[in-house]
């Protein structure tokens, strides 16, 4: 069939998008995309707060630089601001980390010294960089992040500082237990305790200096889309079965079956629904289920909620010069990283603040991150309880019992029925075997006398260390594309060379 084959895409997200764009490129003149929703972008979705533009999913190039995909095309469709485009941005090594200045405020209601706090910073970076080197060593591989992480943080304040005053003793492990809440939402976990400690250091970071986009990352997203022939995507379409045949197959294996009774017959599936969305509908979605090594790979990967609160000001309580803010609890010595009452107490979760600049732009916005259960929760109440809640934290923590909050917006990705979450992390017994099963086609060529790559995955979860990303979802959106371009039109022997 070549490039006449019938290829159906499953979701509009920023990897269905790339795959498509890529087999066009290429001459396949029948590919569809299919979206259970009526617009394109899934996780990647520009909004608006007041009149300032804001990102309700993905917010940032991580290590915008040349092996960065999505900073390159950025940078060609002209979406970035002119320092994102300097050679400095480029090539400083962050290492997933930005180097922003912080503003720490107590549960005292107290601004408190950054110099007081940078050994327990340090502490934590220390440990945090160990744990990355665990993949390459091989360790018992249900040990977890938050084991590591507590053990070695006590080990060390009890070797280091033990001089030290129990007050500010105290407050450190307190910091601790504030930088394990901020993984939890970097990893979009509901503790440490869920992520492994051996698969830590699978997450490759690129270097450059973080940054956004101008007029929304859905910038990214129309113009990838204006490369495809009009009518390739059916929006408000979901997809409820994929039916695929590992015992043989007619003329068009695959059938796609839509919510609304529509049959589409494929050669070629290419699957991007987030791993949150299979891990609930994985056993209806697939006919015949998918392979017992796919499926316990899917449980394994681990798939949290990590959520975002905008609130805007009319002044600045924070620092000129502030990029995030932290809220440290003083009764938090215990390095905890999730609350013990999730209803009555779900606010001490949000670790606290990234400032959204420009300032001259936005005026004074913070966006507040939360993550895990105490998130989900979160999410059921109404706008106006999380206004309230969100007042009251802040006031106890600035001590100033009338700031008011001009304005609140949060996300709501857990109960998004199409996500069911934010992303991946490597959850607890997981290993490079797990990503390499998620995104094994199906069946896979050479392997069963079906026609192979009937049914192949792509999507953040699949990319073998860029998950979680929008530049690993974009990857692994070409490289299916790659892999149905291979599969037709293999490469030709090496010409021999005339002298
Ligand atoms: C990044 C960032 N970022 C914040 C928040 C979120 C995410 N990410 P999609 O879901 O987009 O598309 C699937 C489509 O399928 C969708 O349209 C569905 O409607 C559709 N669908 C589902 N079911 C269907 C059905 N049955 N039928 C038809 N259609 C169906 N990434 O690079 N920078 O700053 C952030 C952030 C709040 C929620 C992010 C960020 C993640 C990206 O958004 C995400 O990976 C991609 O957009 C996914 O694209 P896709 O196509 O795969 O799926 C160890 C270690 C450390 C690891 N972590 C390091 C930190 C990195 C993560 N940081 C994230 C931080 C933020 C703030």
């Amino acid at each position: 069939r070549g490039l006449d084959s019938q290829i159906v895409i499953i979701g509009s997200g920023i990897s269905g998008i790339a795959a498509a764009q890529k087999l066009v490129k290429y001459g396949f003149h029948n590919v569809r995309i299919l979206e259970a929703t009526a617009r394109s972008g899934g996780r990647i979705k520009t909004g608006k707060f007041g009149n300032n533009v804001i990102e309700i999913g993905a917010n940032w190039i991580h290590g915008p630089s040349e092996e960065n995909p999505v900073f390159c095309l950025a940078r060609d469709y002209g979406l970035l601001e002119p320092e994102a485009l300097l050679p400095e941005n480029q090539t400083v090594d962050i290492e997933g980390h930005p180097p922003w200045v912080s503003n720490w405020f107590s549960s005292s209601g107290t601004k408190l010294k950054t110099e007081d706090l940078n050994p327990a910073l340090e502490l934590f970076g220390e440990i945090l960089q160990e744990a990355g080197q665990f993949v390459s060593k091989g360790v018992e591989t249900h040990a977890s992040m938050g084991d590591f992480i507590r053990t070695e943080a006590r080990l060390r304040a009890e070797q280091q500082w033990q001089a030290l005053a129990p007050r500010t003793r105290a407050r450190r492990m307190c910091l601790i237990s504030n930088l394990l809440k901020v993984e939890c939402s970097v990893n979009g976990s509901h503790s440490m305790d869920q992520v492994s400690l051996a698969a830590f250091g699978l997450y490759k970071t690129l270097p450059g200096l973080d940054c956004t986009f101008t007029h929304g990352y859905e910038g990214v997203v129309k113009h990838l889309l204006a490369e495809l022939p009009g009518g390739s995507v059916t929006y408000r379409r979901p997809v409820s079965c994929v039916r695929w045949s590992n015992t043989g197959g007619g003329d068009q294996p695959v059938t796609v079956e839509t919510e609304d009774g529509e049959r589409v017959s494929a050669d070629h599936v290419i699957v991007t629904v987030p791993l949150g969305y299979l891990k609930r509908h994985h056993a209806t979605l697939f006919s015949p289920p998918l392979p017992l090594h796919k499926q316990h790979s899917v449980q394994r990967m681990g798939f949290g909620t990590n959520n975002k609160i905008f609130v805007e000001f009319d002044s600045p309580w924070w620092d000129a010069d502030c990029g995030v803010i932290h809220l440290l609890w003083e009764d938090e010595e215990d390095l905890v990283d999730q609350v013990a009452d999730v209803k009555r107490s779900w606010i001490k979760k949000l670790f606290g603040f990234t400032v959204v600049t420009p300032a001259e732009r936005y005026g004074h916005v913070l966006c507040g991150w939360i993550a895990g259960h105490e998130a989900e929760h979160m999410e059921t109440l109404t706008e106006e309880e999380v206004t309230r809640e969100v007042t009251q934290l802040i006031r106890t923590f600035t001590g100033n019992p009338i700031v008011t909050p001009r304005r609140v917006l949060r996300s709501q990705w857990f109960q998004d029925p199409w996500t069911c979450g934010s992303y991946t992390y490597p959850g607890r017994g997981c290993s490079a075997q797990d990503l390499a099963n998620l995104m094994e086609p199906l069946p896979a060529e050479g392997a069963a006398q079906s026609p192979p790559l009937q049914v192949l995955f792509a999507g953040e979860a699949t990319h073998h260390c860029f998950y979680s990303t929008v530049h690993g979802a974009l990857l692994s959106g070409w490289r299916e594309a790659d892999r149905l371009i291979a599969h037709y039109c293999p490469p030709g022997p090496p010409q021999p060379r005339r002298s």
